[in-house]
């Protein structure tokens, strides 16, 4: 292995740090030996109607998981995100907003945040939403985004955003899956100067006759875009809210009581709807915020992610705002209208805290220097990393070109399920290595276990599973729990299995080397390969498809994807675009393929499984490492495909 270069912890962050490397062991500890106590103490860092008596009660065991935590305490998100925020910061800015135009931006205070929270809160009600019913949120990123998630915590109702770049198919099974009732859209989306037909993708959704639950459509207007009206079902976001009172008492819920459902992809199947609660949630994200990014009064905080996905409910809105940050939310794309446009916004917004994803950085330091011109990025003191591994020659470019060597990089491993950040280091306390997540969150119990589920000691690598809760953790698939347990809790008894590879090194720093399980990572968005394939069979001239990811220099990983046409068709540039806008059509723009690979077979065993081992290492061109193949049905298919694998664009 080459020599893996250490980053200490700098002076002038460890000076001002919440935390030294001795705190954290302390706190680690206390976490790991007395969860109870450790947190019955920091779930009082944030306000309960109710204070909760019991803290930890929760159970791996196989038959009987269950996960709740501060059980007996009640709450409300919204009034800890806003309202205990009033009597002393009511004039800070909760949110800047930056349009997709640089022209374009402005601020909301936390009093006109709680207005506005409120305002819509009892529109919510007035179309008849009340608690526990699931309220869907496909919409561009506006503050109105945030102002939907937050309103729906007030009142109780469960939000259930789904990314506004998934198609109306996509849209519809996550609508029929919860039993939404309500769909929170906008006219269009505005991304990189293109606009973004959401309203109309709504519609699509809803004509499927399979959706029946959704009784009103409310729509933000961002671009006054035509679109089409249903009188009956359709609302404007402006005209309910102008004729709704300010006044919105928060519901007092419990602790274990659902707060929303994001849904995601597994190896198998279609996306689970992940269920996370109130309690518990709350505290974890704002705690991990806080420590993760050594957050201090009066810093400007922003995290690229979307609203779509869990970076932007846990750390674009709920962690900051619960600690009464300041959080940007940006509508467009970081490099339009030019390179530098992620740059210049830390510039104009004199951002101290920069979150951003592996897929970005390597886009930029594709373009070199480019992407800060004319900048200086003083105002940076903390950047993090999400969503995928980080390479090591992005982890330095990022430190050197945008950080300015100044800057201490957290390397932020976790997902949808676990709520908030699991493995990370922490900005006073953790020398860096670039590419390590680094060490355990408190509470945090990781360990890397065989194919048999025996636990490895030392130094090693293998399956990263989780052996105890901590209080972030989903609770269940929505509307399914024997899948919640067959998913995370069956291949290794006893622990959460995280579907990750991970390898320690001599220090106990984790290097997360990625999914082991048919989860791909393409720029940092999740997929299942049995998703992408289930889309490519409905195409009407598809037989059969397998679909393997390949490393891209940009995206982490790209779609590879065999294809094998139905009796009588024949490969054409024509059928090859047509199969490509069908992807995108049936999920979304990040699902297109990037390769599309005209098989006359696959290479099955004989009882019929697909063997991806052999494709994978065909798609990369790995052909003299293919392994065993005398299990396969037709030894002679792989010859076949190797030959093909020649003629692929
Ligand atoms: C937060 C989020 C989760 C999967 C996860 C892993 C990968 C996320 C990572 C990372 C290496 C990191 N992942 N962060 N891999 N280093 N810092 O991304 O959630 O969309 O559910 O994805 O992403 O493979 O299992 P989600």
């Amino acid at each position: 292995m080459s020599e893996v270069k250490v980053h200490p912890v700098k002076a002038h962050i460890a000076q001002n740090a919440l935390l030294d490397d001795t705190g954290y062991q302390a706190m680690y500890r206390q976490s790991i030996d007395n969860p109870d106590a450790f947190w019955g103490e920091q779930g009082k860092q944030i306000d309960w109607i109710k204070p909760y008596t019991k803290v930890k009660n929760t159970s791996y065991d196989p038959g009987h998981i269950s996960i709740k935590w501060f059980e007996d305490g009640t709450l409300n998100l919204s009034a800890n995100c806003i309202d205990r925020h009033l009597a002393t910061r009511a004039d800070e800015t909760a949110i800047i907003w930056e349009g997709d135009s640089p022209d374009e931006d402005k601020k909301v205070s936390y009093r006109e945040l709680h207005e506005q929270v409120c305002r819509f809160a009892n529109v919510l009600k007035a179309q008849g939403v009340a608690k526990g019913d699931v309220v869907g949120i496909y919409m561009p990123m506006v503050v109105e985004a945030a102002v939907a998630m937050l309103a729906c915590a007030r009142i109780g109702a469960v939000h259930s955003v789904v990314f506004g770049g998934f198609s109306p198919d996509a849209l519809a099974s996550r609508i029929i899956d919860s039993r939404t009732k309500v769909v929170i859209t906008a006219d269009e989306g505005l991304r990189g100067g293109r606009r973004v037909a959401l309203k109309a993708n709504v519609d699509a959704a809803l004509a499927n006759p399979r959706v029946d639950s959704v009784e009103k459509v409310i729509v933000y207007r961002r671009t006054g875009g035509d679109i089409a009206w249903h009188e009956q079902r359709d609302l404007w976001w402006h005209e309910a809210a102008a004729s709704a009172s300010a006044d919105c008492p928060p519901a007092e819920m419990n602790a274990e009581d659902p707060l929303f459902i994001l849904y995601t992809s597994g190896s198998t199947g279609t996306p689970k709807g992940v269920l996370h609660t109130t309690g518990g949630y709350l505290v974890y994200a704002a705690m991990t915020f806080k420590y993760v990014f050594d957050y201090h009064d009066g810093d400007i905080y922003w995290c690229t992610a979307d609203v779509g996905w869990i970076t932007g409910h846990s750390y674009l809105l709920y962690g900051p705002l619960a600690n009464g940050a300041t959080t940007l939310l940006f509508e467009g794309v970081p490099n339009y209208p030019k390179t530098n446009r992620m740059a210049q916004i830390v510039d104009k917004h004199q951002v101290n805290i920069l979150y951003t994803a592996p897929t970005a950085i390597r886009a930029f330091m594709a373009k070199g220097d480019e992407a800060v011109e004319g900048t200086s990025r003083s105002s940076l003191r903390i950047m993090g990393s999400v969503g995928e591994p980080i390479n090591p020659e992005a982890w330095e470019w990022y430190y050197r070109v945008i950080g300015d060597e100044r800057c201490p990089i957290v390397d932020t491993w976790w997902q949808t399920e676990t709520g908030g950040i699991l493995i990370t280091p922490l900005p006073g306390a953790t020398d860096l290595k670039p590419g390590s997540a680094t060490r355990p969150f408190f509470g945090v119990q990781p360990a890397l276990v065989d194919g048999e589920g025996k636990v490895l000691e030392g130094a090693t690598d293998g399956n990263l599973v989780i052996l105890d809760s901590w209080p972030g953790q989903m609770r269940t698939v929505f509307g399914d729990h024997d899948r919640f347990e067959q998913t995370y809790f069956s291949t290794f008894p006893g622990t959460y299995f995280t579907g990750d590879g991970a390898r320690r090194d001599e220090d106990g720093y984790y290097w997360i080397t990625g999914r082991v399980d048919d989860v791909l990572n393409v720029s940092g968005h999740r997929m299942g390969t049995a998703e992408i394939e289930s889309a490519l069979v409905a195409h009407p001239k598809i037989a059969e498809a397998a679909v393997v990811g390949v490393p891209h220099e940009i995206k982490g990983q790209g779609i590879y994807a065999y294809v094998t046409l139905n009796a009588g068709e024949v490969p054409s540039a024509e059928l090859h675009k047509e199969v490509k806008d069908w992807v995108r059509k049936e999920i979304g723009p990040i699902a297109t393929p990037d390769v599309i690979h005209w098989a006359e077979g696959l290479p099955k065993t004989r009882s019929g499984k697909i063997m991806r081992r052999i494709l994978r290492k065909i798609a990369t061109g790995e052909t003299d490492s293919l392994g065993d193949t005398s299990t396969l049905a037709d030894p002679a298919v792989v010859d076949r495909l190797i030959e093909e694998r020649s003629r692929v664009a």
